[in-house]
């Protein structure tokens, strides 16, 4: 039996706080944008829920007070990774205080002691899709000031946790911010593109500030930036539409250029000109944004293409700016499947940064359903991970450093997208419906074992 991965190649699953723990007003805790988006991230809106409003989140799957059980479990799978995040509001309810709140600490020493109780790494991304609404109602990522309370906010999580915590990571998904402003940086619908990009620029900022605060802080540590790796092909080989496909490709990783080579790119300074976007950049801001990332770590779900043409990228593009593949199937959320495409996207920001890479999230949303045993078979999942990994795989024979792959949703969650428990990625089933019924059990699906198996191989069983 062989295999490409490294000996010590991290292995795992990806959680985000707002998906999983629940207990959304406990121990102090303060509203943000992700308690006001009780339809998902699509419903862009500035406090989009009203009283009364249902929101599956408040509870979630209440990984606040069933950690221990869902560590174990995935101990059980193998992990030596565990991706989640820390909710800023947890630690500063409204955002802007000069005092962290005690009990929010408290809780995630508890679950960080448990990972290591169980030989499992953290990895914690300070930042995933959420952000205090007190905040958000001082103008979100728009108010430079957010960059101080972000700078405290960073500090204190390093202090305390420097000891537990190695693995770091800005913002998730950063680049989403361009499609979905008000997740990612706290604006308002019908924001004007220089507020948008001036609210990116301030979050860009305070991701260099966080990285400077953690190698001072941690400094065997690492830290890392998140993106959105949505994998663009020019729809045809027109070289309209390889330009396109280039432009797309640009503005979703310029993000990762400023993060990992500490400046503006040129092209992107041009698009500003050209779109008569104003973005203020201070030179101080230029002298923060040198602290660059150590790693680059990516989500990966769906390539997709991109067309020159307007008449069709009107009738046809999603909310990415994609328009179908019609050499690739689709999951039953239109999220168009493409494995070699892992093994592309690797290679190609490999080739980009030369920089270590971190799969933070890749996974198969589905509807799963109990067999007459009571058993959930799911090898639609099984496969959809296999065939990845087995492009993963690839890309390190390629020569690509890459650290580690934590999966998205090891145990099923609410979807960000949808607000939905129904679109499940977890290995482990969590008895919890869209309208809220059930008792919250986990069970073991047929990909438990399977991806234990394939951890304990270290691969090799692919
Ligand atoms: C990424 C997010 C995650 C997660 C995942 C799946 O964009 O970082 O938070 O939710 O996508 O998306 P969804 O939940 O919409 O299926």
């Amino acid at each position: 039996m062989t295999t490409a991965f490294p000996k010590n190649f991290l292995w795992g699953g990806a959680v985000a706080a707002n998906q999983v723990e629940g207990a959304y007003l406990k121990d102090g805790k303060g509203l943000t944008t992700s308690d006001m988006q009780p339809k998902g991230l699509l419903s862009l809106e500035l406090d989009a829920r009203t009283p009364g409003d249902f929101n599956l989140k408040d509870i979630a799957i209440d990984f606040y007070h069933r950690y221990e059980e869902d560590i174990a479990l995935f101990a059980e799978m193998g992990f030596s990774c565990l991706r989640t995040s820390i909710a800023w509001a947890r630690i500063f309810p409204q955002g802007d205080e000069q005092q962290p709140n005690e009990a929010g600490l408290e809780f995630y020493d508890k679950v960080f002691e448990c990972m290591h109780k169980h030989g499992i790494k953290p990895m914690i991304t300070l930042s995933h899709y959420e952000m205090p609404m007190g905040l958000v109602h001082q103008g979100g990522w728009g108010n430079k000031e957010t960059i101080n309370c972000f700078e405290r906010y960073a500090k204190t999580v390093f202090t305390r946790y420097k000891d537990k915590v190695k693995l770091w990571l800005t913002f998730n998904e950063i680049n989403m911010a361009l499609h979905e402003p008000f997740t990612g940086v706290g604006l308002k619908k019908g924001s004007s593109q220089s507020e948008i990009f001036q609210a990116i620029h301030h979050q860009l900022v305070a991701s260099a500030k966080a990285v400077k605060l953690c190698h001072e802080i941690v400094p065997e540590g690492k830290i890392g930036n998140m993106l959105l790796g949505g994998l663009v092909y020019p729809l045809t080989c027109k070289p309209e539409d390889v330009h396109s496909a280039m432009a797309e490709t640009r503005h979703s990783l310029f993000f990762g250029d400023v993060q990992a080579r500490g400046a503006y790119p040129g092209y992107m300074l041009r698009y500003f000109k050209d779109n008569n976007i104003t973005v203020n950049i201070s030179e101080q801001d230029k002298i923060d944004l040198k602290h660059t990332v150590d790693y680059i770590s990516f989500s990966y779900y769906m390539s997709g293409c991109v067309t020159a043409d307007e008449e069709i990228a009107k009738a046809q593009a999603n909310i990415l700016n994609m328009v179908p593949n019609p050499h690739l199937k689709s999951s039953e959320w239109g999220w168009q499947i493409d494995p070699l495409g892992m093994r592309i996207l690797l290679n190609s920001l490999w080739d980009r940064y030369q920089l270590p890479l971190f799969i933070v999230e890749n996974g198969l949303g589905a509807i799963d359903k109990l067999d007459e045993h009571g058993q959930i078979n799911d090898t639609y999942r099984i496969n959809y991970i296999n065939d990845h990994l087995v492009q993963v795989e690839e890309a390190i024979k390629d020569g690509v450093e890459l650290w580690g792959y934590t999966s998205w949703g090891p145990i099923d969650l609410v979807s960000a997208g949808t607000a939905q428990m129904s679109k499940r990625y977890g290995f482990i089933y969590v008895d919890r419906d869209d309208q809220g019924n059930g008792t919250l059990e986990r069970k073991r699906k047929q990909s438990f074992y399977w991806y234990q198996d394939i951890i304990k191989s270290n691969g090799s069983n692919l």
